[in-house]
């Protein structure tokens, strides 16, 4: 055969080859066949010595023109196959689904408590303060009725920075920077983080508190009673019960702690005949500490002598875990996305 019909019949050899392709691996393999270097183009074109040299100018343009007639033919090819596929994507998608929404984000069962908590003492005419979770001795401790050698401070293993700085134990000491600010009558609460050299599976070296206190005249042990009954009723239920048990703190005297009945069982002390494990059959759950401050922490902030006030602390870790009914403090810490989410 010459040269001339051999290439002339390259373009049809591609048509048929380019009805069969159907993806980009076809086509890239009957480029390689057709026009690679190896290719049919190129082996009929390396004859080209062989012709007369007056046949070789027809030849070459020939060689040129179906050259780029293979070319045309593979581009239309790959147009047709690209619209293919966009007419076939187009058919399987449906404009009219839901786009997928990237999740929002929840506040911390721990944040949401404390909320919970600030804003029922809100509602009872309380003011929100914070401060510096690092503190100097004399806030910490000293200013709360616990001199360097309280036996007291042995009770709270502190974080200490240097030997008069220290991690806050407790957040009394924003109340003391308030009375410090603020002449009486005030009412506060301070929610914040805490820290103790502590770590077991029900203590965490950080936990969260929230504390309070009212001061002024005649401030009573029954105002003591009636906030923290409405604060239990308002954050447990109406139906809570709620008891005050003598306790002790050495800025509070005196000084109790207040259980409410059982929000599993009711105060029964058993569902369904199986002990509750809730509040391991007591019926009571202690929730808080509280008392009438100690008048040494007043003298320390210059307050007049016959002021009074009460005073209470609660771990907002073990209210979350009474509200929510969880067994496990470490899942607050966890920051396990399919826990946290169920918050709301
Ligand atoms: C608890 C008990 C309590 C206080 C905290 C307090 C603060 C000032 C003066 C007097 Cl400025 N007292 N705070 C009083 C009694 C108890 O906390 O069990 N907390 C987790």
């Amino acid at each position: 055969m010459d040269i001339i019909s051999a290439l002339e019949g390259l373009a049809p050899e591609l048509e048929k080859g380019l009805e069969k392709a159907s993806t980009a691996e076809d086509l890239e393999s009957l480029r390689v066949r057709f026009l690679g270097r190896k290719g049919s183009l190129a082996t009929i074109m390396g004859e080209l010595p062989s012709l007369a040299p007056e046949k070789r100018p027809e030849a070459g343009k020939v060689a040129n023109r179906v050259k780029e007639e293979l070319t045309s033919l593979f581009e239309a090819r790959k147009k047709a196959l690209e619209e293919q596929a966009e007419q076939a994507f187009i058919a399987g998608f449906d404009p009219t689904l839901p786009g997928r929404h990237p999740w929002e984000g929840t506040r911390h069962p721990i944040t949401l408590t404390m909320e919970k908590i600030c804003s029922v003492f809100e509602k009872l005419g309380f003011d929100i303060e914070s401060g510096p979770e690092v503190e100097t001795d004399y806030y910490n401790f000293e200013a709360l009725n616990l001199p360097p050698e309280h036996p007291a401070r042995d009770m709270q293993d502190t974080l200490y920075i240097t030997d008069n700085i220290v991690l806050r134990t407790q957040t009394s000491a924003v109340q003391v920077h308030t009375m410090e600010k603020r002449k009486p009558p005030l009412a506060v609460v301070s929610p914040g983080k805490v820290y103790r050299r502590d770590s077991d599976i029900t203590h965490t070296p950080m936990f969260h508190q929230v504390e309070g206190l009212m001061v002024g005249d005649n401030v009573t042990l029954a105002h003591l009673r009636g906030v923290l009954t409405a604060f239990s009723q308002a954050m447990f239920g109406k139906e809570t019960r709620v008891r005050f048990r003598p306790s002790f703190f050495p800025f509070t005297e005196p000084s109790a702690e207040v259980d409410i009945s059982c929000c599993l069982c009711h105060g029964k002390g058993h569902v369904n005949g199986t002990p509750c494990r809730v509040c391991k059959t007591t019926g009571w759950l202690e929730i808080l500490g509280c008392g009438m401050v100690d008048p040494a922490v007043f003298s320390c902030v210059g307050y007049p002598e016959d002021i009074t006030g009460f005073a209470f602390g609660m771990g907002v870790e073990r209210i979350a875990m009474l509200t929510y009914g969880l067994g496990d403090l470490r899942m607050f810490f966890e920051n396990d996305a399919r826990f946290l989410r169920q918050f709301v």
